[in-house]
């Protein structure tokens, strides 16, 4: 498989086509749009999500907020209590949510998926770390972390502008094709879940992303972040996922990220709103709301425990992580019996 990246090919021009836009899903598995968002309301987010990140003690004091340059020795990432203590600050920012539900994303799924559109409720932000690339999000496919249905359009882009080196975004072309959900095993990355690679095929795609731009691609596409090798910069990015509101979806997507880690309910996330539209607004549809299934996520423990058990560094730090979040849970104990063989 080929280690370089090659463009994401823009489809701007078939905007207001949405034939073309359904054909050039079906064909490349992604639509990757310049300045689909304005970005204006972008940057107007950057400074809310910064300014949370500076008090939060994420960037290094005295700089300015919007470049995001990180303090050393704030790195933390998904897992860690030190990363939702403050990404659950950003969880409560109402423009955030606000964010998911900006017209121009929405009319353009609706032209892939149909009306009525049904934003998840679940609104991911990504705040990366410079030079802690273990933590990278590896290849993936979205399905096993959402769940739901197939036809579930995640929307990617990067709050501030994301040249290669700061870490966006690559699809692996052609890999919607096999429509089927790949083997995943333990990873260290985000979601803790990856693919393997040495059984992958095709060209990675990505760009030097600017403001505004925007990747889109349904729940079986096999992604993964690029490395952020920046010298200080964090990356700041969304992607939240939208669907017909008639389809499955899973009960979790319907929870705030990350609450299994760190308890934050919708009250919590709601307290300084200044406007009630957007609040429990998925209850006006009659949704079709299915169990979350753990066996991805019980699967990737196992290895973990399997693989710290003859010595895994990553499986190793993966689980002195869960240990320190929940020293009580079920996964805790098991974890603390392989990792007392190892100290
Ligand atoms: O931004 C990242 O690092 C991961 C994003 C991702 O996997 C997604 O958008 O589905
Ligand atoms: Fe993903």
């Amino acid at each position: 498989m080929s280690r370089t990246v090659a463009e994401l090919r823009p489809a701007n021009e078939a905007l207001d086509d949405a034939e073309e836009l359904r054909r050039r899903l079906n064909t490349e598995g992604y639509l990757f749009f310049r300045r689909l968002q304005d970005p204006g309301k972008l940057l107007a987010l950057r400074r809310d999500i910064t300014g949370v990140l500076m008090q939060g003690g994420w960037l290094q004091p005295g700089t300015d907020p919007m470049e995001g340059i990180a303090r050393p020795g704030a790195q933390c990432t998904e897992g860690d209590l030190e990363y939702t203590e403050v990404y659950h600050q950003v969880y409560r920012l109402e423009s955030f949510h606000r964010s998911g539900h900006w017209p121009e994303v929405i009319s353009l799924i609706a032209k892939l998926a149909g009306e009525p559109v049904l934003p998840h409720p679940q609104k991911i932000a990504r705040l990366w770390f410079p030079k802690y690339t273990e933590h990278t999000t590896p290849t993936h496919q979205d399905f096993v972390h959402g769940q739901g249905s197939y036809d579930t359009y995640t929307c990617w882009a990067p709050v501030g502008d994301c040249p290669l080196e700061l870490g966006g975004l690559a699809v692996l072309a052609g890999s919607h094709r096999l429509r089927a959900i790949r083997d995943h095993h333990f990873s260290l990355g985000a979601g803790g879940l990856a693919v393997d690679e040495s059984r992958l095929e095709g060209q990675w795609l990505s760009t030097n992303y600017e403001i505004g731009d925007s990747l889109i691609f349904n729940s079986l596409m096999v992604h993964q972040a690029l490395p952020n090798l920046s010298e200080d910069r964090l990356r700041i990015s969304l992607d939240n996922r939208y669907q017909h509101a008639g389809l499955p979806i899973a009960e979790h997507m319907l929870q705030p990220h990350l609450q299994g880690l760190h308890p934050l309910s919708w009250e919590e996330v709601y307290a300084g709103w200044q406007s009630d539209e957007l609040k429990y607004y998925w209850k006006q549809h009659d949704l079709q709301i299915l169990p979350r299934l753990l066996t991805w996520a019980e699967q990737g423990f196992a290895q973990a425990l399997e693989l710290a058990g003859g010595g895994d560094t990553r499986a190793l730090h993966h689980l002195r992580r869960l240990v320190k979040r929940d020293p009580h849970s079920e996964q805790a104990q098991r974890a603390q019996t392989v990792l007392a063989a190892h100290a």
